[in-house]
């Protein structure tokens, strides 16, 4: 029972101009796949094979030893948790409960976005940006590399990739500008509250 690489939810060209058919080319059909196809072949013929992507990145997280095999399992994880964080004509704003948790939370839309900017740009190196929610407490969080929240039981609404094949062939190495654009345009806020619906 080997791990598919997930289709993209939407074209590779949706997310023009703010992210490229090139960049979703590279990034999905050749860095997702290659984590897909690592883990694979590290997994086969182990006590892991057939277990869920989930239990593989909770049994391998705090064991050294097994630290490619969670590298690949996490990247697996984020980067289908990231092509649903992002929808052709993204941004705007979140409705209903979760712009109420993020007002309370954070003081407001603006300054989320402040924070979660700040979160994305001062990761130093490879890695990812989330907004969590941790027993129904909004947070950011950031992450080194292929770590990823859900091994601290924090529940994930949204996350930006922050490494350089993320964003270098659209933005070069203006991270600032590719996490702005992120939030402005290309935010999946429905994806997010459908999370946080779940995360009660
Ligand atoms: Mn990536």
């Amino acid at each position: 029972m080997a791990f598919d690489l997930l289709p993209l939810p939407y074209a590779k060209s949706a997310l023009e101009p703010h992210m490229s058919a090139k960049t979703l080319e590279f990034h999905h059909g050749k860095h997702h796949r290659a984590y897909v196809t690592s883990l694979n072949s590290l997994v086969e013929n182990t006590p892991l094979a057939g277990k869920s992507l989930e239990s593989i990145i909770r049994e391998t997280a705090k064991d050294t030893s097994k630290a490619g095999i969670f590298n690949n399992a996490a990247q697996v994880w984020n980067h289908a948790f990231f092509w649903n964080s992002m929808k052709p004509a993204g941004g705007g704003a979140p409705v209903g409960d979760l712009i109420s948790r993020i007002d309370h939370d954070f003081g407001g839309l603006e300054k989320f976005k402040e924070l979660f900017q700040q979160a994305a740009v001062g990761q130093f190196g490879s890695g990812w940006a989330w907004l969590v929610a941790d027993k129904r407490k909004l947070k950011i969080v950031k992450t080194a590399n292929a770590m990823t929240p859900i091994v601290q039981g924090q529940v994930p609404l949204l996350t930006c990739d922050i490494w350089e094949h993320a964003y270098y062939l659209d933005y070069q190495n203006r991270r600032p500008d590719f996490v702005r654009v992120f939030l402005d345009q290309l935010v999946n806020w429905d994806f997010a509250a459908k999370n946080f619906a779940r995360a009660k």
